[in-house]
């Protein structure tokens, strides 16, 4: 099986078409977690996992997996493959897509060469990992790992006020498998890097060996509407003023620290978000992250600290609600070490590395061995539609996973 390769155009052209699913009138690609767009998405993979000869399973939490068993390893923990379809708004076609559709390659692939694993191969793609339209992030596959109840998370309640339990039902993704219905013997996930190590350092493959902690929140400041002409500087409460105080003592916070924190502030809202009222409310989202746990919660005591000061100077109050919040991760150093041989073995440079994204492999490794493989990313860029791999580096990462996968399931 070593000398084994996937069917690059199949991959390819699947990557493709994909990415052309879930498009809005401006053609930006907003696949936003149980939407219609990401049903259009669901749909076209349900039908190549059909295609591929699967078993087809969708849990309550419309996690989708396409198994691959016979009846002689049927009932064995599997090896699972895959990461997630749903997009942030206006993204690129391969963050996520490209870990389910080379995991879906891979099986088929092995399927074809008449390979008999000693257990099932599983691919899966994780509701909700974005977190764009449900907190928190990587939510399908926390769930599937236990680390909240479905229901809690079916209760989730969307930016637009909708329920995710209810949108899935909608979308016809409300399954019946409770979520965990299996165990998988390991896990290992294909992405696109989305940072710019393996570009500027010109290698082929990133084993990541962990992935850094992060925090979300939502902050609320209420200060009080007033007129934008009559009210001296001296009698404001003024809740834009005191947001945009937040973001500058973030960024430079962050950029000042000698560790690699990183922070976000990605969305905003002011209201009444009139030009001749001062903002009574500002409503806006911060996004912490580190490789270090310590060093994410200096930041996050830190921020606490700022806005205490921050409501009595600008005589505003301030409320923070937790949106997710999840500890960096060490993956399975047996797995990243299979990544690194697969590299060598096919050719390719590979370097061991740390992910700054959240992926569905850092959920599945509470419950499983589980790495990641990484890929380079044009520029660095992600979560924005110029995101992009060359198709030869694609298909090189996809043959890695292949070769891993193939080993795994020997076992
Ligand atoms: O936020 C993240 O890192 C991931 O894209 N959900
Ligand atoms: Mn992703
Ligand atoms: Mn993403």
């Amino acid at each position: 099986m070593s000398n084994l390769t996937i069917n690059a155009d199949r991959l390819l052209r699947r990557i493709q078409e994909l990415g052309s699913l879930g498009r809005d009138a401006q053609g930006r690609l907003v696949r936003v977690a149980a939407s219609d767009m990401d049903r259009i998405g669901r749909d076209r993979l349900v039908g190549w996992l059909e295609e591929t000869g699967l078993e087809v399973a969708v849990d309550r939490i419309g996690n989708i997996f396409g198994i691959w068993q016979d009846d002689a390893n049927a009932g064995q923990p599997p090896v699972m493959l895959g990461s997630h379809i749903d997009s942030v708004i206006d993204a690129g076609i391969y963050d996520g897509c490209y870990g389910v559709l080379a995991g879906l390659e891979a099986i088929a692939t092995l399927k074809e060469a008449g390979f008999e694993p000693s257990r099932p191969i599983v691919v899966a793609a994780f509701t909700n990992e974005e977190g764009v339209r449900y907190s928190p992030d990587m939510m399908g596959s926390l769930v599937f790992a236990g680390g909240v109840g479905a229901d809690e998370a079916l209760a989730a309640v969307g930016t637009d006020g909708s329920i995710l339990g209810k949108e899935l039902e909608r979308i016809g993704y409300a399954g019946r498998h409770q979520p965990g219905f299996f165990k998988p013997q390991a896990y290992v996930e294909l992405h696109v890097e989305q940072g710019p190590v393996l570009e500027r350092e010109a290698i082929a493959i990133g084993a990541v060996e962990n992935l850094q902690g992060i925090s979300w929140q939502r902050i609320t400041i209420e200060g009080e509407a007033n007129h934008a002409g009559t009210t001296p500087m001296s009698m404001r409460r003024d809740a834009g003023v005191a947001a945009a105080r937040v973001v500058s003592f973030l960024a430079d916070r962050a950029s000042a620290s000698p560790t690699p924190t990183v922070a976000t502030v990605g969305t905003i809202a002011f209201e009444p978000n009139a030009v001749n009222v001062i903002p009574s409310r500002a409503t806006f989202t911060v996004d912490l992250r580190d490789p270090d746990e310590m060093h994410l919660r200096e930041q996050e005591t830190a921020l606490v600290a700022f806005l205490d000061k921050l409501a009595a100077s600008a005589g505003v109050t301030i409320h923070a609600e937790r949106l997710a919040r999840f500890e960096p991760v060490t993956f399975d150093t047996r797995i990243v070490s299979l990544i690194e041989d697969c590299a060598r073995a096919n050719g390719l440079s590979c370097r061991r590395m740390t992910s700054g994204a959240g992926h569905d492999a850092q959920m599945i490794a509470r419950i499983a061995p589980s790495a990641m493989i990484f890929v380079p990313s044009r520029g660095g860029i992600s979560h924005n539609p110029a995101e992009f791999t060359p198709a030869d580096e694609l298909v090189a990462g996809a043959n890695i996973l292949l070769g891993v996968a193939a080993r795994l399931a020997a076992d």
